[in-house]
């Protein structure tokens, strides 16, 4: 259930936002990053821009994470590259992120129906 009203709440924002958007260079993570965020397991909403199997990164397109960052699409490495292969391009998901050294990794991911 709060699956289906984060989603329609992602929808709205990816309305408002520019979904187009190249990567961008992230100026504002380590300024507004605090401390244990990633053991919250803060669950954010996003679209599958770009799977990249040879770097085991996925291109993410999601909503803002409050205290992390804000709306914006990425690209992610994954804490377990298995993860790549049942994502696709154009896929709603929702994600975890923790915080390793200088990086962001997600730690989880599942589809959103
Ligand atoms: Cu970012």
């Amino acid at each position: 259930m709060l699956h289906i009203i984060t989603s329609s709440l992602f929808l709205v924002l990816l309305a408002s936002t520019n979904v187009g958007a190249a990567d961008h260079q992230h100026m504002s993570h380590d300024v507004v990053q605090t401390a244990d965020v990633a053991k919250t397991m803060q669950w954010t909403n996003g679209e599958v821009k770009r799977v990249d199997h040879k770097k085991g990164k996925v291109t993410l397109h999601h909503a803002e994470i409050v205290n992390v960052m804000p709306a914006m699409t990425m690209a992610y490495r994954l804490k377990d590259t298995a993860m790549l292969k049942s994502l696709h391009a154009g896929d709603k998901v929702s994600f975890v992120l923790e915080k390793q050294g200088d990086a962001y990794l997600v730690t989880h991911i599942s589809l959103v129906k």
